[in-house]
């Protein structure tokens, strides 16, 4: 039997051109863009599905895709039940407590009984919970950074990159409570023959990298 392995990426976002860029430097040719959801490669056993990047773990973990290039903070944070098969060194952002920058911090204590809006409630329950800080955290799904200023939230927990969003929001980062890149995440059982595959593609996206160091 001729195996093929499925690889999940994101559609449009801020993985997507790291996570083509690398196939296309490992020698892998696909097609792209377009409005195409899937696509096979012409010259390796793999063919691509492109997704929203919170769906990308579930597919995995449901054998829908056997690999796939999401950020760490997803792959935590929806808690579905992929193994991490390597680091990619892209996307590289922290997750951090931002509150409004004229005020004072003096630790995380200070959040005891508070308010914080985030997209990662996993997360930060965890690090709340591991620091004995009881708060009640309001799940929101985009625009966090405008919770304090309109009075939903004291402080936030969101994805910080260069810092300019906070800043442009009247927002300071106060605490990084995770560190996130793009990972490579892959099915829990697999056959040889996919194996086989995922060990080559492996080789080249290390040699790739090991290039590029
Ligand atoms: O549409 P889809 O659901 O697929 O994409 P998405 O909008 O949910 O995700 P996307 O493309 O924004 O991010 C994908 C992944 O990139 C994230 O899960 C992170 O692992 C990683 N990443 C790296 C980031 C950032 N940098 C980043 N800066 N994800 C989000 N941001 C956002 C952040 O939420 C905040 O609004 O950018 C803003 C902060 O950026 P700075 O530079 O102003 O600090
Ligand atoms: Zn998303």
């Amino acid at each position: 039997m001729n195996s093929v392995i499925r690889i999940a990426l994101q559609k449009s976002g801020r993985l997507s051109e790291d996570s083509y860029q690398l196939f296309k430097e490992c020698g892998i040719r696909f097609d792209y863009g377009t409005g195409k959801l899937k696509s096979v490669s012409s010259n390796f056993p793999a063919e691509f599905l492109f997704l929203r990047d919170d769906d990308i773990p579930g597919y995995v973990e449901d054998g829908v895709a056997d690999l796939g290039i999401v950020g760490e903070n997803v792959a935590v944070e929806t808690a579905r039940n992929v193994r991490t098969i390597h680091k990619m060194g892209f996307s590289k952002c922290r997750l951090s407590i931002a509150i409004p920058r004229g005020e004072t911090w003096s630790g995380i204590q200070q959040l005891q009984h508070k308010n914080i809006a985030t997209s990662y409630p996993r997360l930060l329950g965890n690090y709340l919970a591991g620091e004995g800080v009881q708060a009640n955290i309001h799940e929101i799904s985009g625009s966090v950074e405008i919770a304090p200023s309109i009075g939903l939230a004291e402080a936030v927990c969101d994805i910080v990159s260069s810092g300019s969003t906070l800043l442009s929001n009247g927002l300071k980062e106060v605490e990084v409570i995770f560190r996130s890149e793009a990972i490579l995440v892959g099915a829990q059982t697999i056959s040889d023959e996919k194996q086989a595959l995922i060990d080559k593609l492996l080789f080249r996206i290390k040699a790739v990298q090991a290039a590029k160091n």
